[in-house]
C-alpha cells in the first residue's frame, strides 16, 4: 500500500553518502578501502571454505558495503535526536558500553539493524558515545562546557521536519528519503571553524581531549569509518607500505583458526587545521582516524566470560606502554592465555560457547533421534553467527590510541546505564537476546523443513 522507501534502503543510501563524504575529507580512508578490498579478494580466493561459509550465511554480498562509524555527542537532547534520526534508517541502540572503566568520560551504545534480514542487507553501525560532564573534576569548566553545548543545534531544520514526517507517516517516500539523507549528512560533517576561543579549547583539552573534541565544534563529526576485512593481520602488515602507521597492537582476541568476536586496529589519519574564535593564526586538532576490523562468531555468555578471563589475564601479565613498547610480549601473552579457548567451530557449538544459525541441507528425512544426529548426517548445517557489536575494552584501546597513547589503562567502573537510557529516551536492546532469537528461529525453521518438528 505505501510507497515508502524501505528503511534498509535508506540506510544503504546514508552509509554510501557517509563513505563518499569521508573519502573526500580523509584521503587515507580511500587508500584503506582499496587495501581491504584487495586483501579480502585474495583471502576468499585462497580459502574456498571461507568463501562458501560466507555465501551460505548471506554475508559475502554485504562485505563490500560493510562498515561502522563513530560519533561523540554532547547532550541528552542530542542523543535522543540521534536515536530518532537513526530509527528512520532501521538502526536501533544495542548494548551499553561503559568506557569509564578505561578512564574515559563517556558511555556509549551502538546503533545498528537488529533483524537477520536487515543485517544481511546492510549492517551499517554507528558507535555512539555521550560525554559525561559529571566525571569532569573541574566543576566550573564542566559548567562552561554545558553552557556551550546548550547553544548548538546539530540537526538541520530540514532533517527535523523529515524525522517528524517519518514518525507520523511510518516512513518516507523515495524523494523525501533522498532529501533526508542529504540533510542527515550535514550533522556528521567536519567543521574547521571552532565555536570556542583557543583559550577555552586549551582548558577543555586539559580536562580531557575528548571533552575538547565534543565541545569545541558545531556538531558530532564522524571520527572514523571502518571497513571489515577477512584478514586483519594481512592488512596491518601491508599498511606501512601504503604510508599508514597502525597502532601498536590489534585489540581483541588473538589470531585464530575459528575467529571469535572482533579484532580491531586503528591509525591516526589526520591533523586538522582549526580556526578558533577570535584567533588570527590557525590552530590544530586531531579528530579523525582510520580503523579496520575483522569479525568472528558471536559468543554465548559462557564463551564471553571465558573471553573476558583470558583477555584480563593477558593484559595483567604483559602491559603495553604509551609508545607501544611491550607489544610483542603482549601478543605472546594473549596467544598463551587463549590456548584455553577452543578453536574449532564444532567444539564452540557443542560446548555452548558460541551462537550459530541453522539451515537444512535438502528436504525432509526420516525422524532423527537428535539435532546432533542430523548435523552428523550432514542434513542440518550450523553456520557461525557473526558478532555484530563492539567490545568495551577494545573500544577503550581505540579511543586511547587516537587520543595520542597506546597505553592500556584500567580504572574502576562508574557505569550508569540508567542515566544513559534516560538521556536516550529509550532502553538499549540486549545483544544476547538478538543472537539467541536468531539461533532459535533458524533451528526451528530448519527442523520444520527437514520434517523434524518432534525435536
Ligand atoms: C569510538 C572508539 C570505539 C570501536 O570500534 O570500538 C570504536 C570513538 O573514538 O569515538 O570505534
Ligand atoms: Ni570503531
Amino acid at each position: 500500500m505505501t510507497d515508502h522507501m524501505h528503511p534498509d534502503d535508506i540506510r544503504t543510501l546514508f552509509s554510501r553518502a557517509m563513505s563518499d563524504m569521508y573519502r573526500a575529507e580523509v584521503p587515507q580512508y580511500g587508500a584503506l578501502i582499496d587495501l581491504v578490498r584487495a586483501v579480502n579478494a585474495a583471502t576468499l580466493e585462497a580459502d574456498p571454505d571461507l568463501a562458501a561459509q560466507l555465501d551460505a550465511g548471506g554475508e559475502r554480498a554485504r562485505l563490500d558495503v560493510e562498515r561502522h562509524g563513530a560519533i561523540r555527542l554532547g547532550t541528552a537532547e542530542e542523543l535522543a535526536g540521534i536515536r530518532r534520526m537513526f530509527a528512520v534508517m532501521g538502526m536501533y541502540p544495542v548494548g551499553y558500553y561503559d568506557l569509564s572503566v578505561a578512564g574515559l568520560p563517556v558511555h556509549s551504545t551502538a546503533f545498528r539493524p537488529i533483524t537477520p534480514e536487515a543485517l544481511a542487507r546492510n549492517p551499517f553501525r554507528v558507535f555512539t558515545s555521550l560525554i559525561r560532564l559529571e566525571l569532569v573534576e573541574d566543576r566550573a569548566l564542566a559548567e562552561t562546557a554545558a553552557a556551550i553545548l546548550a547553544q548548538r543545534r546539530i540537526f538541520t531544520p530540514g532533517a527535523l521536519t523529515l524525522i517528524d514526517r517519518a514518525e507520523a507517516e511510518g516512513g518516507l517516500s523515495a524523494a523525501d528519503a533522498r532529501r533526508f539523507v542529504a540533510e542527515a549528512l550535514q550533522t556528521f560533517r567536519w567543521h574547521s571553524e571552532a565555536t570556542v576561543s583557543s583559550e577555552t579549547y586549551a582548558a577543555l583539552h586539559e580536562a580531557h581531549r575528548l571533552i575538547a573534541d565534543v565541545v569545541s565544534f558545531r556538531g558530532p563529526h564522524i571520527n572514523h569509518l571502518t571497513p571489515r576485512t577477512l584478514d586483519i593481520d594481512a592488512v596491518q602488515a601491508a599498511m606501512p607500505r601504503r604510508g599508514i602507521t597502525p597502532k601498536a597492537v590489534v585489540e581483541g582476541p588473538p589470531r585464530r583458526r575459528a575467529p571469535i568476536l572482533l579484532r580491531q586496529t586503528s591509525f591516526k589519519a589526520l591533523e586538522e587545521t582549526v580556526r578558533f574564535q577570535g584567533a588570527a593564526a590557525a590552530g590544530r586538532h586531531t579528530a579523525r582516524f582510520g580503523e579496520i576490523e575483522q569479525r568472528g562468531v558471536a559468543l554465548k555468555p559462557a564463551g564471553r566470560a571465558l573471553y573476558d578471563r583470558c583477555l584480563a589475564a593477558a593484559r595483567a601479565s604483559a602491559p603495553v606502554g604509551a609508545d607501544g613498547s611491550g607489544g610483542a610480549a603482549y601478543v605472546a601473552a594473549l596467544e598463551a592465555r587463549f590456548a584455553a579457548f577452543p578453536d574449532d567451530a564444532a567444539r564452540l557449538r557443542r560446548d555452548g560457547l558460541a551462537y550459530f544459525r541453522y539451515r537444512p541441507a535438502g528436504g525432509a528425512v526420516p525422524p532423527a533421534a537428535s539435532v546432533e544426529a542430523l548435523i552428523e548426517a550432514g542434513r542440518l548445517i550450523a553456520d557461525p553467527q557473526t558478532y555484530e557489536d563492539f567490545l568495551p575494552v577494545s573500544a577503550a584501546g581505540i579511543f586511547q590510541s587516537n587520543l595520542g597513547s597506546d597505553a592500556q589503562s584500567n580504572y574502576s567502573a562508574a557505569a550508569n546505564r540508567e542515566a544513559f537510557e534516560t538521556a536516550l529516551g529509550a532502553q538499549v536492546t540486549d545483544a544476547d537476546r538478538l543472537y539467541r532469537a536468531a539461533e532459535k528461529q533458524s533451528l526451528r525453521r530448519a527442523l520444520a523443513a527437514l520434517g523434524q518438528d518432534h525435536l
